[in-house]
């Protein structure tokens, strides 16, 4: 595809038939303050090396999907002002127009499986938001990752949404869902929502990728990996600072793709930084579990 542009590493990796691994960085433009995106997006690709897989970070720059982004590039989206937050809608006109563009999960699910990248690591996943009656808000992300033959490993989708919706909803697009190594699915901050699904092993997940090149079928599957237990915090608590911070947003009038960093900001706060330290523990661990994963499914 003329669009896509890619590192030399991942070009390498691809050839080769190499494990790699997507990651987005609308959580490094509008998710996380500076420096701790540009140090997480830094340690995110570190630890999937370590796991013997190559990191394939994407974003929107001069006109092209860059496939693999240098250091000054991910600095670059992260101080750059006017980055553009770019779900599948905003991409041509991103484009087109040459701007900077960060990446949403439905962006760099486009992005991978155009480049027929398998795996993708993230923080949570856009969804069906509370009073969805209300504003019919559902995150491209859902629809997206329904014509997608990837596997999205996240912790969830964000604590923000209507959790048990979007998992209805995902079950409508025929998109699977896993917990990795639990049947209770995460809930992004904390560990556990109390609904249950499947359970699977990176074997067993890997095994499902590769089941699925033998399918014509272009649905996403979807591993969730709560956040590691030392990080994790309590579903009580962070549900009524979660609510505060909708109320606000209400009040602020703030919504459409403003309203998850306007959220984010605002929970990092109430929260004395204890969100922004749980978002970073689990990205981490999800880009672990997901080049375990890529690895795997590499292996004969
Ligand atoms: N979850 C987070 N932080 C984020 C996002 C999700 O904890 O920054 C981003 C992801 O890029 C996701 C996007 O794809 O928010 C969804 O936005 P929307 O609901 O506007 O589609
Ligand atoms: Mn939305």
């Amino acid at each position: 595809m003329l669009m896509l542009k890619f590192s030399d590493e991942v070009r390498e990796a691809l050839d080769q038939k190499k494990p790699i691994v997507a990651l987005e960085s609308t959580i490094i433009s509008h998710g996380m303050p500076y420096p701790e995106n540009v140090e997480m997006a830094s340690t995110v690709e570190e630890i999937i090396r370590q796991e013997g897989a190559v990191p394939a970070t994407i974003a929107i720059m001069d006109g092209f999907i860059k496939i693999g982004l240098t250091p000054e590039e991910i600095e670059r989206l992260a101080t750059e002002k006017g980055v553009v937050k770019t779900s599948i809608r905003d991409l041509p006109g991103v484009l087109a127009s040459k701007q900077t563009g960060a990446t949403t999960v439905a962006t760099t699910s486009y992005a991978a499986n155009e480049a027929g990248i398998r795996f993708f690591a993230t923080g949570g996943l856009g969804g069906v938001h509370r009073n969805v009656a209300e504003h019919l808000d559902i995150s491209a992300d859902l629809i997206t990752l329904a014509k997608c033959n990837i596997c999205i490993v996240s912790a969830g989708v964000k604590s923000i949404l209507d959790i048990p919706k979007t998992l209805e909803l995902l079950e409508t697009l025929g998109v699977a869902v896993y917990g990795f190594e639990t049947d209770r699915y995460p809930g992004f901050y904390f560990q556990d929502t109390g609904i249950p699904v499947p359970s699977g092993s990176v074997q067993q997940l890997a095994n499902i990728m590769k089941v699925k090149e033998h399918l014509s079928l272009e649905q996403a599957i979807h591993v969730a990996v709560p956040v590691p237990t030392e990080d994790a915090m309590d579903k009580q608590f962070i549900q009524g600072i979660i609510d505060e911070a909708l109320v606000e947003a209400d009040e602020q009038h703030v919504s459409g793709k403003d309203i998850t960093p306007f959220l984010l900001a605002k929970i990092k706060d109430k929260t004395g930084g204890d969100s922004l330290k749980a978002n970073i523990s689990l990205v981490k661990n999800n880009a672990k579990i997901a080049a375990q994963i890529a690895v795997r499914y590499r292996q004969p």
